[in-house]
């Protein structure tokens, strides 16, 4: 497997463990974790052994933003110029589902990066924040959007104007993590949990998060018949058949991934 010089990337069965690795610096995203987040994530998209990622930190801060160092110094003509950072949202084109597994501070661009996953898994420590008005800045890659649909305009709003963080509980009480898991299990929760998934049928899984992503690009009506049209053609799949003649027989499916 390939090295990376900000992440440490291993395999437990058919799921890829992303873990972030600049600790000296909170994880401050920077241009080199990018492009190393970027890699990984295609290549696990590409192995057919692998169902599903977990992204984490470590316990003091899944990601405390992206890099200020890097960034104090840059002028409008570079940042528009070389739409810089704008690669993250290959993070979100990911097919097979990442999730992300939260401990310690995610904010700014950690907070925003935690949430183009598909679901976030919450350490009792964690903490969520966009910073970036104190900075006199704002949100770039995402969290002026996907915060309000994750936790409601009010809330976000609030976040963004005062840079206040939220706590775990409230994060899971608004509706911006899925679970909270006690620290020193998360990593083992969100492995098990992702192992579930990678056990599923990929064609469904696949098919499945598309169909929920879908519900925050379109209308009802439109996502309705989104859904309708994948769940009719999945009935062209092997594995459909296998499910159901499994569950008809009593026995676990056995799926090919066709
Ligand atoms: N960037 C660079 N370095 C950082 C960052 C960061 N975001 N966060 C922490 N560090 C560094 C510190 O500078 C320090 O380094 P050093 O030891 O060399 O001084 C080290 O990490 C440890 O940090 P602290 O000593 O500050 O640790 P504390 O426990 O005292 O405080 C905090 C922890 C509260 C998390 C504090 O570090 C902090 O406030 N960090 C900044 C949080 C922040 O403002 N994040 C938002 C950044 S802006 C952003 O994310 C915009 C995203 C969109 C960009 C897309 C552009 C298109």
């Amino acid at each position: 497997m390939a090295d990376y010089e900000t992440l440490l990337v291993e395999q437990r069965g058919r799921v890829t463990l992303i873990t972030l690795n600049r600790p000296q610096a909170l994880n401050a995203l920077n241009s080199q974790v990018l492009a190393d987040l970027i890699a990984a994530l295609e290549a696990f998209d590409a192995d057919e052994t692998q169902g599903c990622a977990v992204l984490t930190g470590n316990d003091k801060a899944f990601a405390a933003g992206a890099d200020i160092k890097e960034m104090s110094d840059q002028g409008f003509a570079t940042m528009y110029g070389s739409n810089f950072f704008g690669g993250y949202e290959r993070v979100t084109a990911t097919r097979k589902p990442v999730i992300a597994a939260v401990a310690g501070y995610a904010l700014g661009g950690g907070c925003e990066l935690a949430m183009m996953c598909d679901f976030i898994l919450a350490a009792d420590n964690a903490k969520f924040g966009q910073p970036e008005i104190k900075l006199a800045v704002t949100p770039g890659m995402g969290g002026s959007q996907r915060l309000p649909r994750a936790v409601g305009k009010a809330k976000a709003m609030e976040m963004c104007l005062t840079g206040r963080m939220m706590g775990a509980e409230e994060a899971e009480r608004s509706g911006l993590v899925a679970r909270i898991v006690p620290l020193a299990e998360l990593v083992e929760d969100a492995v098990k949990t992702a192992t579930t998934i990678a056990e599923m049928a990929p064609l469904a899984v696949k098919a499945n998060k598309e169909m929920v992503n879908a519900a925050f690009e379109t209308t009802l009506t439109m996502g309705v018949q989104f859904e309708r049209r994948l769940f009719h053609g999945i009935f062209g799949s092997d594995d459909q058949s296998e499910g159901m003649a499994a569950f008809v027989e009593k026995r676990p499916g056995k799926w090919t991934g066709r």
